[in-house]
């Protein structure tokens, strides 16, 4: 068994996915005795805690809420005597940010990187029509040798802390639903799907890799489930008469059934939905089934009361109700691969997405807005630990992709958020990560990474990788902000300008613009902070989107409120939100609704 498998779990006539989401017990470890006392064979206490959630938010006490080390998990599960036979796991939509998972006291698999799922074999480790018991020891440390970047303080009485070179809280623990899977011995490992539109019909090329020999075929249904396709062998093309599209705003959804079978007798069967739908970039532009779209929504984040980054399925939906509310089209996984439930509804509400791996914090800094545009260098790449990040970001990179190429929703791939590009020691590393990129996505979709403000025209030496270009900016907030605007209008121009020179027929996209915002502050004349300022501020950016061409979307940061890091530049967190942490309009979602919903699909197209 490939204990990277992607697939995401899902229940056939020969397949089993049951959930294990509820409450595990739960123990940290703050003296470090867990190994030395053998916490693998059982978590000593009572203390319970719900699963998927980030641990801290549930605690009142500071020290619980600001640990940082190892955390143990450990429930009970019974596995069924009809299993017996069967490829059976356990896998995890993630564990952040490493695992070391025991099963009935023995070891079972060891995965880095906090925000990608893991398969963890138990075949041969459980006991059959009896329950079994899995122990979790989790690690939230942040280093520079793993995505996001980081560093951990120890203070003088002897407790530790996390030091993210980023600004969201450091969110930990078993924050993704994990399921207790079971499937046969020859089965899918994986498919993947690419797309040619003909006129009004499409093709659909497909691969499936299975583990073994026997014959395999593929069926299409439409959403009336109608068979629309059919072929047979790991590797063909489906004629896809009148092909419904998959577009913004119309999740339309086949389902791609894939058998494997020994003459009439079944092997294995996985279903999943796919839409129909073509990406590219044709100059200035950005194309969707070969027409310009102009991107319109957010950088978000898994952010909310209580569970953290936990996944949320209320807040999902409450998210997507919003975004559709608003007239949004698009947002960005900023800054890490969110958990698969949320792209399967993308998919569905026909909402876009630019799929971010974690690679965030590749700039020492820990106040890095206030240091992004201030010319500061950190020799990041020069640094010792560059081959096993760099081993750690690729692996994460072809795991993301792995995971999310065949959804329709993703359209591009965000492979670093704000790095340090000024020092040439950059170039290679970031050679190496788009190449892998490419090589792995069977769509080539369109390859981009979100640019701080030190990577200008003239000073970013890795801008020629983008196949678009993606800009965080901060006219108005954190440079020249308040009476300054005007001023700020003039900077945001001038740099502009420079993009034009140096790069006029490639698209460039906002992957972040805001201003912090308190949702209780009205001020007339505005103030920073005030609800007034904010619409001022998205009124000159705008002002200056508009007046260029090649700007081809615009995500403002951020769709809400969010937990960060405490500090004096962050009251309760960063309210750069168009909503609040609890979902709810500032001022400036009014003003996003009338222009997003005015704005063409083609908008400059
Ligand atoms: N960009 C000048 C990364 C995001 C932050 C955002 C902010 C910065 C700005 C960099 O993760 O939240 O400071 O609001």
């Amino acid at each position: 068994m490939r204990t990277c498998q992607m697939l995401y779990p899902a229940e056939s006539s020969s397949r089993r996915a049951v959930s294990m989401d509820g409450m595990w017990k739960f123990s940290l470890d703050e003296r470090q005795e867990g190994e030395k006392n053998g916490w693998k064979n059982g978590v000593p206490g009572r203390e319970m805690i719900p699963v998927p959630a980030s641990f801290q938010d549930f605690y009142t006490d500071k020290d619980t809420r600001e640990y940082t080390g190892d955390v143990w998990y450990e429930t009970d599960f019974f596995v069924p005597g009809e299993w017996e036979g069967m490829e059976v796991g356990i896998r995890f939509g993630c564990a952040t940010h490493c695992a070391q998972v025991y099963v009935n006291g023995k070891e079972a698999a060891y995965h880095e990187g906090g925000f990608l799922p893991f398969l963890v074999p138990v075949t041969e480790l459980v006991a059959y029509n009896a329950f079994n018991k899995v122990v979790v020891r989790v690690n939230n440390e942040l280093s520079e040798t793993r995505i996001p970047c980081g560093a951990v303080k120890v203070l003088k009485n002897g407790k530790k802390m996390s030091k993210p070179y980023f600004d969201f809280y450091n969110y930990s623990g078993l924050q993704r639903p994990v399921k207790l899977v079971a499937f046969p011995r020859e089965h899918v490992e994986d498919y993947s799907v690419r797309f040619e539109l003909d006129g009004a019909d499409a093709l659909v090329h497909y691969t499936v890799e299975t583990t073994g020999e026997h014959p395999v075929s593929v069926e299409l249904y439409d959403e009336e489930q109608k068979l629309a396709a059919s072929a047979s062998g790991k590797e063909g093309t489906l004629h896809v008469a009148d092909a419904h599209r998959w577009d913004v705003g119309d999740g339309y959804l086949y389902e791609f059934r894939i058998r494997i079978a020994d003459g009439e007798k079944l092997i294995d069967e996985y279903a999943d939905r796919i839409g129909i739908r073509t990406v590219e970039i044709a100059g200035r532009n950005i194309l969707l089934n070969g027409r310009p779209v102009y991107l319109k929504g957010f950088g978000k984040h898994e952010d909310s009361d209580i569970a953290g980054r936990g996944f949320n399925i209320n807040v999902m939906k409450r998210d997507f109700e919003c975004m559709k509310w608003i007239g949004a089209n698009c947002f960005r996984t900023s800054h890490y691969p969110y958990s698969e439930e949320i792209y399967r509804m993308a998919d569905r509400e026909g909402i876009l997405i630019i799929d971010e791996v974690a690679a965030v914090g590749m700039f020492r800094s820990l106040m890095n807005f206030a240091e992004a545009s201030s010319g500061k260098q950190t020799s990041f790449f020069t640094s010792p630990t560059i081959p096993q990040l760099l081993a750690h970001h690729l692996q994460c990179v072809e795991d993301m992709i792995c995971r999310d190429k065949n959804h329709p929703s993703v359209i591009a791939w965000s492979l670093f958020n704000e790095p340090e590009t000024t020092d040439v020691s950059s170039t290679a590393y970031f050679e190496k990560i788009f190449e892998k990129a490419a090589e792995v996505d069977p769509q080539k979709r369109p390859r981009t990474f979100a640019m701080i403000g030190n990577s200008g025209p003239d000073t970013c030496k890795c801008q020629h990788l983008c196949d678009f270009l993606s800009l965080n900016r901060y006219y108005g907030w954190y440079l020249l902000g308040g009476y300054e605007l005007s001023d700020a209008e003039e900077a945001f121009r001038q740099e502009m300008d420079g993009w034009v020179k140096k790069s006029p027929e490639r698209p460039l996209i906002f992957t972040e613009y805001g201003a912090d915002t308190s949702a209780a502050e009205h001020k007339l004349p505005s103030v920073m902070w005030s609800q007034e300022y904010q619409e001022e501020y998205l009124e000159m950016s705008h002002r200056v989107f508009d007046s260029y061409d090649f700007v081809a979307g615009e995500l403002v940061w951020n769709f809400a409120d969010f937990q960060t890091t405490e500090g004096i530049m962050r009251v309760n967190g960063n309210k750069k939100g168009i909503f609040t942490r609890q979902r709810q309009p500032k001022a400036a979602a009014w003003y996003f609704k009338k222009r997003w919903e005015s704005l063409p699909r083609d908008y400059k197209g």
